[in-house]
């Protein structure tokens, strides 16, 4: 009784990868007063840097575990400055490396609240050595499991406003999807996931895409990505073939830790969507597609594998209005979410679909292949409704125009001098594979 209550220390961590400098932090704080951690939740993270490796659960539980920590509460923005308007902390410990960067804009407005609470801001020496993308580099190390990826998706799903997903058809085009990230002004941009695209993997093959490529073909190429990579994976399942196939696809994919699988309704000769109705274009009767997704959600093991129902009806020269019909009784049928594809250039029908979709089914979510109508921005189709983007070709359709063109250069020069600058260093491609010894 009577003992005066200590100050309030305010840290924000994201405890993904407990390190020395978060230790020493946690140790200034002590030194101040009675430390309160402010937890980034997933979303607090996802659109800056990548989601973490261990749920907010388990992070939780590592940092109220940590010595001087009294008490653990989420912080649900990037930034800490709400919370240190509501906790009102005497002192807010950082490490002095936000000064510059993507986090500076953070340190201004936790600044600014800081003023506004009458707190203190105590600024301690970065401890060297550890950067996000060292952190990235031991998660990767770690590696995954069929089950960790395949939940990845929906963690994705629940921490971001729009996934961002790019075909992979091979290793080294998976290993892009995984490691490539651009820094800008509010954080570090990357792909959450890939698409293992019926198109893409038919024509690296030399193969029209009309599912002449079987599952087990495609199986054995997709286990080429999963070595190499960790982020989640959506399957381009075609039609899913009759029911009982459909229910075997559904399976595998689901035992080697792919997160989704998207069907189209369409029937007969399958062709590739983006032919319009220059080809034919048959759709499947609703309720035949309807049995089909009841088959692969009974066949399913997990809670959180996805089997989502492409809607053809606008390449096949129909209505917005009867996919939306379609959706409703796929939604029924028990999908759990609606890709809508359309090879129009404006985007209307897209966003039309988008908006009166949205309007009676809040939380199913909405995929979209924005190939021809490419001028919209993520944020833009965000606004429309979509939860998942999906760059569908892009990969394959880079890689044939460069090798064209060396090709060409060496056939005009006869040598390949004139192709090597526009060849990737020998030593670059002897040690692009992470690991090479
Ligand atoms: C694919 O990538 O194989 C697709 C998308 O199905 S599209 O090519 O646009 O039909
Ligand atoms: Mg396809």
């Amino acid at each position: 009784m009577g003992e005066d209550m200590a100050d309030l220390v305010y840290i924000t961590l994201k405890g993904d990868v407990i390190h020395p400098g978060i230790i020493n932090v946690i140790q200034e704080g002590t030194r101040h007063g009675d430390v309160m951690i402010g937890l980034m939740t997933d979303s607090a993270i996802a659109m800056h840097e990548h989601i973490p490796y261990l749920s907010y659960e388990q992070r939780f539980d590592v940092v109220s575990n940590i010595k001087g920590v009294k008490e653990v509460v989420p912080q649900n923005e990037w930034s800490c400055a709400d919370n240190i308007r509501r906790y009102r902390p005497r002192y807010l410990v950082h490490g002095d490396d936000w000064k510059e960067g993507y986090m500076a804009s953070v340190r201004d407005e936790a600044i600014a609240a800081l003023d506004e609470v009458g707190g203190e801001l105590v600024e301690i020496p970065y401890t060297p050595g550890v950067t996000a993308s060292a952190v990235n580099e031991a998660k990767r190390a770690i590696g995954t499991t069929p089950d960790m990826r395949l939940r990845s998706l929906r963690r994705a799903l629940a921490a971001k406003p729009v996934v961002r997903i790019i075909e992979a058809h091979s290793g080294i085009s998976g290993l892009i999807a995984e490691t490539l990230e651009i820094v800008t002004e509010d954080g570090i941009r990357y792909f959450d996931g890939m698409w293992s695209s019926s198109l893409t993997d038919s024509v690296s093959k030399g193969k029209p895409d009309i599912e002449a490529v079987d599952l087990t073909t495609r199986m054995s190429n997709l286990n080429n990505i999963l070595e190499c990579t960790t982020k989640p994976i959506i399957y381009d399942g075609d039609t899913g073939g009759i029911p009982e196939h459909f229910v075997f696809m559904v399976r595998t994919l689901e035992r080697n830790g792919i997160s989704a699988v998207i069907i189209e309704d369409k029937m007969g000769l399958k062709q590739n969507s983006l032919f319009g109705t220059s080809v034919k274009q048959e759709l499947a009767p609703v309720a035949e597609f309807c049995e089909k997704i009841k088959a692969g959600k009974r066949a399913q093991v997990t809670e959180e594998f996805m089997i989502i129902s492409r809607l053809e009806s606008l390449i096949a020269g129909h209505s917005v209005e009867e996919a939306l019909e379609r959706a409703d009784a796929y939604i029924l049928a028990g999908t759990d979410g609606i890709m809508i594809h359309s090879k129009e250039k404006s985007g209307d029908d897209i966003k039309e679909f988008c908006t009166r979709f949205r309007a009676k089914h809040p939380d199913v979510p909405i995929v979209l292949v924005p190939t021809t109508y490419n001028r919209f921005t993520e944020e833009e189709l965000c606004e429309w409704g979509a939860n998942i983007v999906i760059y569908a070709n892009h990969m394959l359709r880079a890689s044939y125009p460069a090798m064209v063109d060396v090709a060409t250069t060496i056939l005009k020069n006869k040598r390949s001098l004139e192709a090597d600058s526009k060849c990737m260093p020998i030593k670059e491609i002897l040690t692009i594979i992470p690991n090479t010894p």
